[in-house]
């Protein structure tokens, strides 16, 4: 580091001198991030986290949403979020689109029309997210989550009937389509 002359001044008010190369002494970021809480939305399948600090979600490998589960009770090992899509851009906060399989699965368990009358809560396993100076969050359970109801109606987009067995079939369009995700 350089310090231009007058930059500080002591305590009779004499300023320091110009000076080149003073050395840093650095210490690393040890502080690991906290998953605080979260949002979750049934209409759209978005689940969002927000952390005590600036998640680094670039590259996407650095997330492991097998790591992440939507759960009734802290501990159940049946919803992981393997397979969803996740904004890539560092931030306080990751934003999660579930599978249509597991936003219906969550729908299941929420204090929601469709659901059990409590809400879900997601078990974040150690590992999932990491901060900017690679510290990984330690186990976070039972972290408390906002949920909104899903009051989208099904979008049926293409309907097949085959006449010669009767067998109707209808392929419904994924609501979301374009937001930046990656697997
Ligand atoms: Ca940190
Ligand atoms: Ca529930």
């Amino acid at each position: 580091m350089d310090a231009l002359s007058e930059a500080v001044q002591d305590v009779a008010y004499n300023g320091n001198m110009h000076q080149d190369g003073i050395t840093v002494y650095e210490v690393k970021d040890a502080i690991k991030p906290i998953i605080l809480n979260g949002t979750l939305n049934y209409s759209t399948g978005i689940l969002r986290l927000r952390a005590s600090e600036i998640l680094d979600l670039t590259p996407f490998a650095k997330v492991n949403l097998n790591s992440i589960l939507i759960v009734n009770n802290t501990g159940d090992a049946n919803l992981a979020l393997t397979g969803a899509n996740f904004t890539t851009s560092d931030d306080y906060q990751i934003t999660i689109q579930l599978t249509e399989y597991q936003r219906a699965r969550s729908v299941e368990k929420s204090s929601t029309p469709g659901g059990d009358g409590v809400p879900v809560v997601v078990d974040a396993r150690q590992g999932a997210l990491a901060d900017i100076g690679e510290n990984t969050h330690v186990d976070t359970f039972d972290v408390f989550i906002v949920e909104t109801s899903d009051t989208t109606r099904p979008l049926p987009i293409a309907v097949h009937i085959n006449y010669e067995n009767g067998i109707v079939k209808i392929t419904r369009m994924n609501r979301l389509t374009s937001m930046g995700l990656v697997h």
